[in-house]
């Protein structure tokens, strides 16, 4: 059962989380055995009161998580949860669009009556998923009780959702899950009074001690559309990294997730320049020519990395105006990101000069673009991401 679950396979891990929630022979040891695995995903709460959009949150959440090429399992403990074993209750079908998509893993626990404690159950069924590989895991929970407060201190970062309108509530909210914040979101942020809400949170911020110098942001949404969403997230990793210090690893960003893919080395000829390379011990392992760059190229495994030999099929095209000018020599350096895309999305953003329109497809069927060394210290960077047809 662990190996099936290990691989990922859909099917097991919900067979293995009903073992769990029952109780049944061999719950205990399944979850000793995949603790080893465990610890490994990304938790993140959302939790507030019932109607402020949780589930419609979650939902956004996990299409972005989907989008950076992450597999994702939302756990809801909430009474009225419209979410039931991975299937769909009524008119809330708002998730159903993962219906086909087996990177999200969606699971409701209910949220009296777990063998053990909710939070017990809940734990668990985390590490199940952690160990089936889900690299981030949305647990939604409703904000009252002690119960559900609990819960939530199984998250990595704490997301606590109000609305506008809520005046003396969140007053009242504030000895329960006020304190667990790590970022606060405004949800219902279309329909006026955002304002009023934010800066209420903002004065109760200025009343409560913080430990470790995080002041949890406040970020506005408008969970029906999306809106705001790009900078939650973006808050949520924030604060894993910052506050939590958290390894990017479990972030899934790049670094850890290959580091320095190659060097990009201009000749004029393969043929005649590769014998040296050959003769320090490396071979080539793959060659392709890309006819979109007008490019023959020779890749040879070097460790963890690679030496990428690039000749021009023409003289007018990257490579060949690079050897006219500069004479061969290295020309890029490449590394890779899981979730090249939200890379290409964030960089546009913030104004940073790229050297590609867009992310293209190029030699091995790699996804990958290029930054202006203008904006890299004068070094041409090529970000490369999965392959084409991979979970991106
Ligand atoms: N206008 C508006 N409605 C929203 C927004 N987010 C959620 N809703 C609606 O609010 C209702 C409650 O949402 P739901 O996600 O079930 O809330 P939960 O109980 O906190 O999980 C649903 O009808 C949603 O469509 C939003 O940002 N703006
Ligand atoms: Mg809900």
């Amino acid at each position: 059962m662990l190996e099936r679950l290990r691989s990922g396979e859909v099917r097991s891990l919900a067979r293995a989380i009903s073992l769990v929630e029952g109780r049944l022979a061999g719950a205990a040891e399944l979850v000793k055995a995949c603790r080893e695995y465990g610890g490994t995903g990304l938790r993140v709460g959302v939790t507030g009161p019932p109607g402020a959009g949780k589930s419609t949150l979650v939902d956004q959440m996990a299409r972005w998580l989907r989008q950076d090429g992450l597999t994702v399992g939302v756990l809801a403990v909430d009474p009225s949860s419209p979410y039931t074993g991975g299937a769909l209750l009524g008119d809330r079908i708002r998730m159903q669009g993962f219906s086909e998509d087996p990177g999200v893993y969606i699971r409701s626990m209910a949220s009296r009556g777990a063998m053990g404690g909710l939070t017990r159950a809940a734990e668990e069924v985390c590490t199940l998923m952690e160990a089936a590989g889900r690299q981030t895991i949305l647990i939604e929970t409703v904000g009252v009780g002690q119960d559900e407060v609990d819960v939530i201190g199984l998250a990595d970062v704490t997301v606590v959702v109000l609305v506008p309108g809520m005046g003396d509530e969140v007053q009242s909210l504030k000895a329960g899950i006020m304190e667990v914040a790590d970022i606060f979101v405004v949800n219902k942020s279309d329909g006026g009074g955002a304002e009023r809400v934010e800066s209420e949170i903002l004065a109760m911020q200025g009343l409560t001690e913080r430990r470790g110098g995080w002041v949890p942001p406040v970020v506005r949404t408008v969970a029906t559309t999306g809106e705001g969403v790009v900078e939650l997230m973006e808050t949520v990793r924030r604060c894993a990294t910052e506050k939590k210090g958290l390894r990017t690893r479990r972030l899934g960003l790049g670094a850890a997730g290959g580091g320095l893919d190659h060097l990009g080395i201009a000749v004029r000829s393969i043929a005649a320049a590769r014998g040296f390379y050959e003769a320090l011990g490396l071979t080539v392992s793959h060659e392709e020519t890309v006819e979109h760059e007008k490019v023959k190229t020779a890749m040879l495994p070097l460790g963890a990395t690679r030496i990428e030999l690039l000749e021009p099929t023409e003289d007018d095209s990257t490579i060949g105006r690079f050897l006219a000018k500069r004479g061969e020599g290295l020309h890029h350096i490449a590394v890779h990101v899981e979730g090249i895309d939200e890379m290409f999305r964030r960089l546009t953003a913030q104004g940073i000069r790229l050297a590609s329109d867009g992310v293209r497809v190029g030699a091995g069927g790699h996804r990958y673009f290029f930054v202006h060394p203008a904006s890299t210290g004068g070094v041409l960077l090529e970000i490369v991401g999965n392959a084409t047809g991979s979970a991106e």
